[in-house]
């Protein structure tokens, strides 16, 4: 557990980094540690859910490679819309390739992610290069921790640059780095192909992480907006019983 807990506006404050701050200050603002993974294959599915969520959520966590239909348009509009909802916009690429391979990923092809995401992520497996690689274009993104000793090492030394972490449990006390869990539902469970699901309360008080990243239990949902409401009242409950 972790020595202080620390309030989103306290860590805002002691935070350097303006994209960490800006997360944190939503966090406060709009009462919410939710972040939408908005798995759909339609655009306009897409932009669908990011307007009708968007103010119930920090970040809009896109896999922009699985539209059918994408056109630039689609993440014009996706950029609009963070902005009239004040959302963080997450695209979950997960880079894990040499420093000059992933800054063409980043910038280029069909995408041209670094245009539109205000955040990205990488692999800590590539070592040192992928992170000189992407900061030279993009200038925030969050490091995935499947080997924990090799993300705390290269995050610590990109501060600057990275703003945290996406895993299954806190892996550091330094309040600099926001951490991120997929795999939440509010029951238990998994998916046929491999998916573990723990809970909102389990991820923010037991596992004392910051953000909740809920995809299908939300987006397959019969109400996808009063389920988002209960994400993020369940979510918020569960950071401010924190401090109980
Ligand atoms: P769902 O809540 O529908 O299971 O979606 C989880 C989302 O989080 C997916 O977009 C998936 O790519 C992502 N994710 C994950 O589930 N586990 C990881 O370890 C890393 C992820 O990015």
């Amino acid at each position: 557990t972790r020595k202080k807990v620390y309030t989103h506006s306290e860590r805002a404050a002691l935070c350097q980094h303006p994209l960490t701050q800006k997360l944190l200050t939503i966090m406060d603002m709009k009462k919410t540690n939710l972040a939408l993974s908005a798995d759909v294959t339609s655009s306009k599915q897409l932009l669908s859910l990011a307007d009708s969520i968007g103010p119930y959520i920090c970040i809009l966590k896109t896999h922009i490679d699985i539209l059918d239909d994408f056109s630039p348009d689609v993440t014009a509009e996706l950029r609009a819309l963070a902005d009239k909802h004040n959302f963080v916009i997450f695209e979950d690429r997960k880079f894990a390739d040499i420093g000059r391979t992933v800054q063409h990923q980043l910038s280029s092809g069909i995408y041209h992610i670094s245009r539109w995401a205000d955040l990205v992520n990488a692999h800590p497996l590539p070592g040192p290069g992928i992170i000189d690689g992407l900061k030279q274009i993009i200038k925030n993104f969050i490091i995935i921790s499947y080997s924990p000793t090799e993300a705390i090492e290269m995050a610590e030394a990109n501060s600057d640059f990275v703003i945290g972490y996406i895993c299954q449990s806190r892996l550091t006390d330094n309040p600099q780095f926001l951490h991120m869990t997929p795999g939440v539902k509010l029951v238990e469970g998994g998916d046929s192909l491999g998916q573990q699901y723990t809970t909102p309360e389990d991820v923010i008080r037991r596992k004392t992480c910051d953000i909740i990243i809920v995809g299908r239990g939300i987006t397959e949902s019969v109400d996808p907006v009063a389920t988002a409401i209960h994400y993020q009242q369940a979510g918020y409950a569960a950071y401010v019983s924190l401090f109980h």
